[in-house]
């Protein structure tokens, strides 16, 4: 960074005026340590050419207004760090469950969970967030301010249903407090509304049929001998609670 400007005003002096302004820029409050003090003249702008400003260091422009009997009086201002780069990308989970969801039921809800964004000059100021159909789009969800937490969710209403069987795809922009972004997109989900399908309906036989389940995956895994027809092997849960009902002849 080589130009950062100044602009000071409400100096007054009741009894004389303004003569001249003096200004000094320094990494503490008061300090020239950066720029050594000098006449701006009546001016009360000034763009310091030249100068090589670090980024994430904080400097404080002092500004010393002198009237024409020689009295001064000095103000400074509460300091301005220069980030030119953006935050470190984080990641985006499909979602508000502690995994990314690759699947969702759910047509009227949108959310996401976020981590990992970060800027070690500045600092991060905002979040935006948006969901589209191909990565880094928003023409399902325009771009949302969301606060400094690692989630964002909405409830939409019926007349804005999300799409069956289109991949969506959630993008989270953060910004860092001098404005720099960088953007981060999730790996998609899609909405899944129908119930799994039964290929074929399990009977059990008094006396003949025998159920085994367990959990594997999330989903639950059912075996056994039904109705003397061989063995079936059943996934999700829908199809698990049926089986379960069947077996205890509810
Ligand atoms: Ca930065
Ligand atoms: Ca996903």
């Amino acid at each position: 960074m080589e130009d950062m400007g100044a602009h000071w005003e409400g100096f007054s002096d009741p009894h004389s005026t303004v003569s001249h302004f003096l200004v000094k820029v320094g990494t503490c409050p008061g300090c020239e340590d950066t720029v050594a003090e000098f006449d701006t003249g009546a001016s009360t702008d000034v763009v310091f050419h030249h100068i090589m400003f670090a980024e994430g260091v904080r400097y404080y422009v002092t500004v010393t207004a002198c009237n024409m009997a020689g009295l001064c009086s000095s103000a400074t201002s509460d300091g301005v760090i220069l980030d030119e780069s953006p935050p470190v990308p984080g990641s985006v989970m499909d979602g508000t469950q502690d995994r990314d969801s690759q699947y969702q039921a759910s047509r009227t809800f949108l959310g996401c969970k976020w981590h990992g964004f970060q800027d070690t000059e500045s600092g991060l100021d905002h979040y935006e967030w948006q969901v589209g159909t191909t990565p880094g789009d928003n023409d399902i969800l325009s771009s949302q301010h969301a606060a400094l937490k690692e989630v964002a969710f909405l409830t939409l209403n019926e007349s804005q249903m999300l799409p069956i069987g289109n991949k969506m795809y959630i993008t989270v922009t953060a910004f860092n407090r001098a404005g720099v972004f960088t953007t981060s997109t999730s790996n998609g989900f899609i909405i899944d509304n129908s119930a799994p399908e039964v290929v074929k309906t399990p009977a059990i036989v008094e006396g003949q049929g025998v159920l085994g389940c367990h959990d594997a995956d999330q989903s639950v895994h059912c075996e056994g001998q039904l109705g003397g027809e061989g063995r079936g092997v059943f996934h999700r849960e829908a199809v698990h609670l049926n089986l379960l009902s069947s077996a205890r002849g509810v």
